[in-house]
């Protein structure tokens, strides 16, 4: 880990960003465990220097779409606790107001287009956000963070094809942990996932997704080249998810090995890596890291308690925001 380009301030910023997601999936999967919460959820844990790496380079402006694994992208793009905890819950304080759970959770104050259970369903939307930045002259970028099993989507060739022939400013970020549900990327992919991009012409990177700065250093490189119209790019970042596929997965046993796992927590966590780091460098002492925890952890725990308590929507409300206000007839070219 190298960097010349951030103060202590931004460091900090990032490593309590990465905590916050940290502290954020620790508490949800609590919530499931304790059979708080409907449904079930996909945890970021041990992936959290993609988001926050990605995040940092951009404003409220630029766009994200995320994925049904979205927790971290959210967080990293800003949004509230409560307002996410409530979403989890069902509750009318929730982001979409408790109808979106977990996998659709949209923050549009932060540029966050949300969340989709469809794997590669964002891809079209981040593609057409970055059709409409260059339609109407603005310089803003959007990032599409999607998982390496979402290669294997259709959508992903048809938009890379045309963002790459209209040049427009979108950020492909491949997620790669290494599975797709419970498989082996490997079993499943054939050739290198930067070369579909390069199929196209685009410009495509591979790095180590844990280390926050060196995702973030290419990042703000590739958002100011895309601001000036030189996208699109791909990143495939390498990661690893802690957990199973998602709360509920207990047989991760019998598809990945406690060795690799151990690798991947004890030598590669983005966080405690970064920590080090930072300490080494005289930005922070382990106490005053762990004070930056402490007071994150207490506010995650807060946010929670919160959300347990607030109100779920009316029933009168079911209808509400699930269909287009507008008369369909009027959406007829010919009415
Ligand atoms: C169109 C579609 N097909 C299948 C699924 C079921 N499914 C949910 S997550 C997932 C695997 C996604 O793997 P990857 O894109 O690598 O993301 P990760 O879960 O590893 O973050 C699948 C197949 C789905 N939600 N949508």
């Amino acid at each position: 880990m190298a960097d010349t380009k951030h103060n202590s301030e931004d460091y900090l910023r990032m490593y309590s960003q990465m905590v916050r997601i940290r502290a954020f999936e620790d508490n949800a999967n609590q919530l499931y465990l304790s059979a708080k919460m409907p449904g079930l959820t996909h945890m970021y844990s041990g992936e959290e220097a993609v988001a926050v790496g990605i995040c940092e380079a951009l404003t409220d402006n630029d766009r994200i779409t995320s994925t049904h694994r979205g927790h971290g992208h959210c967080v990293a793009k800003g949004a509230d606790f409560k307002a996410m905890f409530c979403e989890l819950l069902g509750k009318e304080e929730g982001y979409c107001r408790g109808k979106g759970g977990s996998m659709h959770i949209a923050d549009q104050s932060h540029g966050n287009l949300g969340a989709n259970a469809i794997v590669g369903g964002s891809m079209g939307i981040a593609t057409g956000s970055a059709l409409r930045a260059k339609m109407q002259g603005s310089d803003d970028v959007t990032v599409c963070f999607f998982g390496d099993g979402a290669t294997a989507q259709g959508l992903l060739y048809e938009v890379m094809n045309m963002a790459a022939l209209w040049s427009l400013p979108v950020i492909y970020a491949c997620e790669n942990n290494g599975y797709s549900e419970y498989t082996k990327t490997e079993e499943i992919a054939a050739g290198s996932i930067t070369a579909r991009a390069e199929a196209f012409g685009i410009e495509a990177h591979s790095i180590d997704g844990q280390d926050v700065l060196a995702v973030n250093d290419l990042t703000q490189k590739l958002v100011a080249r895309a601001r000036k119209g030189e996208g699109p790019f791909f990143i495939e970042l390498k990661t690893y998810r802690y957990h199973g596929h998602h709360v509920g997965d207990i047989n991760r046993a019998y598809y990945r090995d406690k060795e690799e796992e151990a690798i991947w927590k004890e030598g590669r966590d983005p966080i405690i890596n970064f920590g080090k780091w930072l300490e080494g460098e005289g930005v922070a002492s382990p106490e005053e890291l762990k004070a930056i925890e402490d007071e994150i952890r207490a506010e995650a725990k807060a946010a929670v308690e919160y959300a347990l308590e607030a109100a779920y929507p009316d029933a009168s409300e079911v209808d509400m925001h699930v269909y287009a206000a507008t008369d369909p007839a009027t959406l007829r070219p010919d009415a």
